[in-house]
């Protein structure tokens, strides 16, 4: 099996000032930073694919020799506050068009869309069942044009201070596996596992082949290795469902988006060499 590949987060939307996203200052730094520390990929978050210069991230990525691990679209949440199962019709149509932007931009250079935080909540009277079927009206829709790229659509279950629609991988799979579609694959995040299951390694068995692409963060958010998160289990799950996708630092930049960076990279080569000495 080939290592494990790395990436790093860099946010372009200050409105998520605060978030946990390593680089912050802009495309051009953010793509130098994570060739100098040796990732393999950056994933980004835009504030709108309008506001992603295609051709610019193109080059960059060429530049530093870096490959594109996916593109968030929670900004659609943060800045516009649109959501698949808002109650209004309109939200529900632009959140989609937001997202649909998201999917061409990076489907065209390879690279899968995120949802998160655009899953919304079930509230106001909604019924999760309702939630459910404008969630699936959407992915029906999202995930097929994902596939013209050859790439999937990511759907990633959040801690429950963030939603109460898709909290746990078991519940997410369990989901997906009653669409139509099959390329809704799982954005399994360490972060929000570590608050939903019983065991982050358990469940990356359980979700095996659903696993589409991992948010590596520690306990405490933090880069892994600085919190209680335990890390070689969940790299031997990995292994053994045969996973082949990026651990990406979606993580605070603290005490520093270097030392992060930096920490992150030591804990995916740590997780390569217990792979290799197997
Ligand atoms: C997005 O990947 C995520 O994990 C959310 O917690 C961001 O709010
Ligand atoms: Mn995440």
């Amino acid at each position: 099996m080939k290592p494990f590949s790395s990436a790093v987060t860099i946010s372009l939307v200050p409105e998520a000032r605060g978030g946990p996203f390593v680089f912050w200052d802009g495309l051009a730094d953010g793509c130098a930073k994570a060739a100098s520390f040796g990732f393999d990929a950056v994933e980004v978050f835009p504030p709108s694919a309008d506001d992603l210069d295609a051709h610019t991230l193109k080059h960059l990525l060429e530049q530093h020799r870096l490959k594109l691990a996916a593109v968030g679209t929670g900004a659609g949440w943060v800045v516009h506050k649109l959501r698949l199962t808002d109650p209004d019709a309109t939200v529900r149509g632009r959140a989609r068009h937001f997202i649909s932007a998201i999917v061409d931009l990076a489907g065209k250079l390879g690279a899968p869309a995120i949802i998160g935080s655009m899953q919304g909540r079930v509230e106001n009277g909604v019924t999760r069942a309702q939630s459910l079927a404008w969630m699936t009206e959407a992915l029906e829709q999202l995930a097929p044009r994902a596939h013209i790229y050859g790439v999937p659509l990511l759907l990633e279950p959040l801690n429950r201070y963030e939603t109460n629609l898709f909290n746990t991988v078991d519940d997410t799979v369990s989901y997906l596996g009653s669409l139509r579609t099959r390329n809704v694959k799982l954005l399994c995040d360490c972060f929000h596992m570590n608050i939903e299951e019983v065991s982050i390694a358990g469940s990356l068995r359980q979700a095996a082949s659903w696993v589409g692409h991992v948010h590596l963060a520690d306990s405490n958010r933090r880069a892994a290795g600085l919190g209680h998160t335990p890390f070689q289990e969940m790299g031997q799950a990995l292994r053994d469902i045969r996973y082949e996708g990026y651990l990406s630092a979606e993580v605070l930049p603290l005490p520093d988006a270097d030392t992060a960076a930096r920490q992150t990279i030591s804990a995916v080569q740590q997780l390569n060499a217990s792979r290799a000495g197997e």
